[in-house]
């Protein structure tokens, strides 16, 4: 046996099949490409790599020293009464109630502190401590001020005087900046929400009294011996959610849009295939703008594209992956290179002269795959640093913001001439219109004179436009690439329901085509595709990065207000998805949805499947105390499905269900007179 154990060949290690790991044939190549050359990908990990099935199932307790407390759900069930504990007697609802909200207060802490820095920078531009930053959108700014006590005007004289800008930014900086640690109170933008869910918010208690205290709250909760009722575990989970939502996120969204400018509708590219063989190529990755609207900045000088052109390159080509991508995109045209699985392809082209990136969603694998090429890998965030020896960190500082930057697209440029043979960018890439949001909805659907909500709501009660589906959120490995985004997604427009999609759900319909305004002839239902048609907009609306998702909210807020549509979100015929999320991120987005009132499908995996009565709590209970409710649906056609059934249920609580049925009847009899 021990001899013929020897006698064996070296196992080779397992590999993704290429087809069956993405949708995308982009992907497809680059995935093939790693393997010629010998490079591992996460796809790759992936077939090796197992997950634990008891993690999976949420029941998994680490809290402390006399665990990990393992308490798998078996195939059969319980039957009667749970006999399942922990050493101290912690139930499955407990365990899996408290790795919930943990995962929402990582998820609510990630956003938050983005916002926090983005709030800092803010404050620095206001008080002029900073020339590489000044507030772009004044019109924004008093907005926001208004929503957080700051006084937009001045009495002089008896006169009602327009307040310096200056002065309100600096006061805007400073109320927003105490948004995350106030003592006493409760967080501004609440009141930004219909006011139903106000008070229905303030009758549950969960009102966030500031961003950071109701993390911090998450967490004492549920050190072992704290908080073992799962309901009462959950009433904090939705407070630290939605200060995350109608907080941080939302904080992070309007000071963005303040000092880099709303984004307005635009035209830019999608995929791999963005990429120039003969041009500088730098990659930029993460989620916080504050770095990579500097590198726009300075890439598009006549300085640094000379200086490219002085090192052999034709110009410089920047593209994006992930959020970071979907930030300079919506303000700048900046094309999309790829979704989160993507990144490590980017580098495996070989036409990748500089990766630079912030926070969040970054591969630690990055290193190993720069280190076969010869990518420069550049951290540049304090708090997200890399192990591997190959890694540049050049820290940036708002204070020398621009410095930096040109420092890091300098290092790019450099790099160019260091590139080896083995260069293969995918052709594939697909044109995209992107830059939705909160105003350019309303001037898109409302025309430039009356520019409102009206003419959205009309439709929708008139049935042209079923309803409204927000779809989001990341990519997972655990499932084929995209294709759950996609096949969500045109099973909704194919049933008239328009779509507004954020963070890297976004990027995978960019790379389909379906963020073009000629798509909706292609794959819409007749509703929907006329109402594309007459307004000149795409039947998926890109409305920016994760903390953009505050725009979906804050859209559907305005929906509430044009009115005929019920008096809070939980009315709308809406519904909420992530086909196939990952990160701790999409954990509080999708509770901040469901506290929000909306109806919100998982695809993949949920960690609650593993205490049955905890599940059942968001699944179902959720419903009557909040409208909106968790589900979970692995298959993407039936997940769809899931959200039509619900927007019909909400139209005919409203009693336009009728209307739908009518107006398919006139479209049909109004094509027959036309073609007659
Ligand atoms: Fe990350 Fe925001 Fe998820 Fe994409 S969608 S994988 S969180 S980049 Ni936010
Ligand atoms: Fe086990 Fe309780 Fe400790 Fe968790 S807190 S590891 S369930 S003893």
């Amino acid at each position: 046996m021990v001899e013929n154990k020897q006698a064996t060949e070296p196992k080779t290690p397992k590999l993704a099949d290429p087809v069956e790991a993405s949708i995308d044939p982009a992907t497809q190549q680059m995935i093939q490409r790693a393997h010629e050359l010998g490079i591992e990908t996460a796809f790759d990990r992936a077939v090796t790599l197992k997950p634990c099935n008891i993690g999976n199932q949420g029941t998994c307790c680490k809290n402390c020293g006399m665990g990990p407390c393992r308490l798998p759900l078996t195939k059969a069930g319980v039957d009667g009464e749970d006999p399942r504990k922990g050493i101290c007697g912690a139930t499955p609802n407990t365990i899996a109630a408290r790795n919930f909200i943990r995962m929402i207060a990582g998820g609510a802490a990630a956003h938050s502190d983005h916002g926090r820095s983005v709030a800092e920078v803010f404050q620095s531009a206001a008080r002029k401590e900073t020339d590489a930053y000044r507030i772009k959108d004044t019109r924004k700014l008093i907005e926001v001020a208004k929503w957080l006590g700051v006084a937009t005007t001045v009495e002089v004289d008896g006169q009602t005087l327009d307040r310096d800008t200056d002065e309100i930014a600096v006061e805007v900086g400073e109320i927003a900046l105490n948004e995350w640690g106030k003592a006493e109170g409760e967080l501004h933008f609440l009141k930004r929400a219909p006011q139903p869910r106000y008070e229905l918010w303030k009758k549950h208690g969960v009102l966030p009294r500031n961003i950071d205290r109701e993390i911090v709250e998450i967490m004492h909760r549920t050190h072992i011996g704290v908080d073992q009722d799962y309901r009462n575990l959950i009433k904090q989970g939705t407070r630290a959610a939605i200060a995350d939502g109608w907080g941080g996120s939302m904080l992070a969204t309007e000071l963005q849009d303040i000092l880099f400018g709303t984004p307005y509708p635009l035209a830019s590219e999608a995929n791999l295939g963005v990429m120039k063989q003969d041009m500088v190529n730098i990659v930029i990755h993460g989620h916080e703008p504050v770095l990579s609207e500097m590198i726009v900045a300075v890439a598009g000088t006549r300085e640094m594209q000379d200086y490219a052109r002085s090192k052999g390159a034709k110009g410089i080509q920047l593209s994006g992956i992930c959020c970071t991508a979907n930030e300079i995109l919506q303000r700048h045209g900046v094309p999309l290179c790829g979704t989160f699985l993507q990144q490590e392809l980017a580098i495996i082209t070989g036409a990748c002269d500089a990766m630079v990136v912030d926070i969040q969603c970054i591969f630690q694998n990055l290193a190993n795959v720069a280190k076969c090429f010869h990518t420069k890998l550049i951290t540049t965030h304090p708090i997200a640093r890399m192990e591997q020896d190959n890694v540049l960190h050049i820290e940036f500082d708002e204070h020398h913001a621009l410095e930096d930057a040109k420092k890091i697209v300098m290092l790019a440029v450099d790099n160019f001439q260091n590139r080896r043979a083995e260069v293969m960018i995918p052709k594939h890439k697909s044109p995209i219109v992107a830059g939705f949001g909160v105003e350019s909805v309303e001037y898109h659907l409302g025309g430039v004179f009356r520019g409102s909500y009206f003419t959205l709501n009309d439709n929708i009660i008139n049935g042209r436009i079923r309803g409204i589906g927000g779809v989001v959120g990341c990519n997972n490995v655990r499932t084929r690439h995209n294709e759950g985004h996609l096949q969500v997604v045109k099973e909704l427009i194919k049933n008239d329901i328009i779509v507004l999609t954020t963070g890297c759900n976004a990027i995978a319909c960019a790379m389909e085509g379906l963020l073009t305004p000629e798509s909706a002839k292609v794959f819409c239902g007749p509703g929907l595709a006329e109402v594309c048609e007459t307004v000149g907009i795409p039947p998926v609306l890109h409305m920016g990065s994760c903390v953009d998702n505050s725009r979906i909210l804050l859209a559907a807020t305005e929906v509430v207000k044009a009115g005929g549509l019920g008096k809070d979100i939980s009315d709308l015929p809406a519904a909420g998805s992530a086909p196939e999320w990952m990160s701790e991120k999409a954990i509080s987005i999708g509770h901040y949805f469901v506290a929000s009132g909306v109806y919100t499908v998982f695809g993949v995996t949920l960690p609650v499947s593993g205490a049955p009565v905890f599940q059942k709590y968001l699944f179902e209970e959720f419903e009557k105390l909040y409208g909106g409710m968790w589900d979970l649906e692995v298959d993407p056609i039936k997940h769809a499905r899931k959200m039509i059934a619900h927007i019909d249920k909400k139209r005919q609580a409203l009693g336009i269900d009728r209307a739908r049925e009518r107006i398919m009847v006139d479209m049909a009899t109004r094509r027959a007179l036309e073609n007659a």
